[in-house]
């Protein structure tokens, strides 16, 4: 059995790219939205129609585990696929609470770089109430940068611009941290860390996610084993989007290799 992975677009091979590593014995399924993406700027109602649609689509694979590697879509919509659905499912959220704590001792400020849509969730208000009991947690979201990922746009130049211009608001050293909180983020982690202070560190969540689900497969006996030689394949990955588009399919694998 596979380990389903979903996200609307690229923004789950992040995720994938980490689970490959963690977990060398499993084979994947990963699906991307491409009929719907981005999620990001589209309404809550729609986004979980999407999520459900695209959930049924994946689980018609053989899968045990299911990862939903989109921070937008688990904001919106993991508490009602738990409620229908009986095998693990992983969501995302933006690792504010590790921020916080590496920043405790240094007074220095978090910024959490997301799309509107998970900033604008209650969940992420919560979220932020729960961990930071001194107000140390900024804001902000980059629905752009979606786009600029799903065209493979890396340009340095061009994405130095892009950022600084929505950076220029914030006194960057008044911050310790900065949460990637949208799995697209992490392809521009090289290029953030370029143009940010030398003392931010970067953080994202597909450790923790990726440390949760190899917990979740132990608990109920659902870890592969390593396979003999010859007998089945591991580490393999089934490239799905619900365009059914041959030429998405490979700028996954070209995403995954960047990675
Ligand atoms: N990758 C998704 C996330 O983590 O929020 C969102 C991308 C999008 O569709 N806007």
């Amino acid at each position: 059995m596979k380990i389903g992975f979903f996200d609307s677009g690229l923004g789950g091979i992040t995720v994938l790219s980490e689970a490959l590593r963690r977990l060398p014995n499993e084979n994947f399924v990963y699906l991307a939205d491409t009929l719907h993406v981005p999620y990001g700027t589209k309404t809550p109602q729609e986004v979980c129609g999407y999520v459900k649609a695209s959930v049924q689509t994946i689980l018609k694979e053989d899968v045990k585990a299911l990862v939903i590697a989109c921070n937008t879509a688990t904001s919106i919509a993991v508490a009602e696929l738990r409620n229908e659905y009986h095998i693990p499912i992983i969501g995302m959220e933006p690792a504010v609470k590790p921020a916080v704590e590496m920043n405790r001792a240094n007074g220095k400020r978090v910024l959490v770089l997301a799309t509107p849509l998970t900033l604008k969730q209650s969940g992420y208000a919560a979220l932020v109430s729960r961990v930071d009991d001194h107000g140390s947690v900024d804001s902000l979201p980059l629905p752009e940068l979606v786009h600029y990922c799903e065209q493979l746009n890396f340009d340095r130049t061009e994405m130095a611009e892009y950022f600084n211009c929505k950076l220029a608001a914030f006194d960057l050293d008044l911050y310790g941290t900065v949460v990637l909180g949208c799995t697209h983020y992490p392809f521009y982690k090289e290029i953030l860390k370029g143009l940010l202070p030398s003392h931010i560190q970067l953080i994202d969540g597909s450790q923790g996610t990726v440390r949760r689900l190899k917990q979740v497969l132990s608990d109920r006996n659902l870890l592969a084993s390593p396979a003999k030689t010859g007998q089945s394949q591991e580490g393999h990955i089934t490239f799905l989007c619900t365009s059914q588009d041959a030429d998405y399919v490979h700028k996954m694998e070209r995403a995954l290799e960047i990675y």
